[in-house]
């Protein structure tokens, strides 16, 4: 894939193809890439980018590796080191969770995130997985929370969609007992959508992006929202409202609301049918 680097970020890389792709990778493999505040409010700047972009279709999300140990992770969620009291401390000391809003922008944005799991997605790594569209992990991913043991806990998408991906039962064992995840467990309860030899994990999400590629930008994005709103209650239908607005203002029957308002005379809808 042509690469081309994008933004100026310390935690992150922001790359994208002319065919449509975007790649966003989490870049502190030393931490298992945990984020910091930092970490997530560029995450958020580098998705609203992507979001904005009309070239680009299909996200995929990821993290850097092998750290120097060897290690491989998508993301270990929060940074202990950084968490003081009420939050992760931002450079000016402010306590943070604003990887709530990362997590809205990667569910809301009308294009297909792809998460890329090579190794650990803990915590709230695991989260940010959960919340991409699709999931593809490779042979050496490794899934779980440990919130209840670092007295931590995400009772939003964290628990609640987890609950809808993978039924209650297993929803509570992940929470509960706070026990780590093969792919291949992964796979069998939902939360990954193939397994995909480590090597060959960026070529397999790059395929499954020039599949979706193919398809319609507008049914993907009502379809999203559509899944979306099943889940989200009105923020949800809100969004799935948002693109039918966004449709209908494309059709002459709109246009003539709007021309007649500016020409100052009554809309003329006569030629629009009551369609059954
Ligand atoms: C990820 C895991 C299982 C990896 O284990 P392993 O054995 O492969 O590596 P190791 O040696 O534990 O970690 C390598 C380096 O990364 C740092 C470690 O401290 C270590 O650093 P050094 O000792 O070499 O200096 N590291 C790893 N994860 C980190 C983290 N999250 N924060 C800061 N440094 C981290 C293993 O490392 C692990 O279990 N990590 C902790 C996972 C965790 O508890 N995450 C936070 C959950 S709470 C959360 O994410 C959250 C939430 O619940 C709600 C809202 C927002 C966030």
């Amino acid at each position: 894939v042509d690469w081309q680097p994008c933004g100026n970020f310390t935690d992150i890389f922001l790359d994208k193809s002319k065919n449509g792709i975007a790649r966003i990778a989490i870049n502190r493999p030393s931490k298992r890439n945990a984020f910091r505040p930092q970490t997530v409010l560029e995450l958020c700047t580098a998705f609203a980018n992507v979001r904005d972009d009309k070239n680009i279709g299909v996200v995929l999300f990821t993290g850097v590796g092998p750290a120097a140990d060897g290690g491989y992770a998508f993301c270990s969620g929060g940074d202990q080191g950084v968490r003081g009291d009420g939050g992760y401390m931002d450079e000016e000391g402010v306590p943070r969770l604003n990887v709530l809003d990362l997590q809205r922008i990667i569910r809301s944005m009308p294009k297909v995130v792809i998460a890329l799991v090579a190794g650990y997605a803990i915590g709230g790594g695991q989260v940010l997985h959960l919340l991409c569209d699709l999931s593809l992990a490779s042979d050496n991913a490794i899934f779980g929370q440990t919130g209840p043991k670092v007295g931590s806990f995400d009772g939003g998408f964290g628990a609640g969609y987890l609950t809808r991906v993978v039924g209650q039962r297993k929803a509570r064992e992940i929470w509960f007992l706070c026990r780590r995840y093969s792919s291949e467990e992964a796979l069998r309860m939902g939360l990954i959508n193939a397994i995909v030899p480590l090597h060959e994990l960026e070529a397999e999400g790059v395929k499954w992006a020039k599949e979706i590629l193919k398809n319609s930008p507008t049914a993907i994005r009502c379809l999203k929202a559509a899944f979306n709103a099943e889940t989200d209650g009105l923020a949800g239908i809100q969004e799935l409202a948002g693109h039918a607005t966004h449709m209908f203002y494309r059709t002459e029957e709109s246009k003539e609301g709007r021309n007649a308002f500016l020409e100052k005379r009554s809309p003329d809808y006569s030629e629009f049918d009551w369609l059954p």
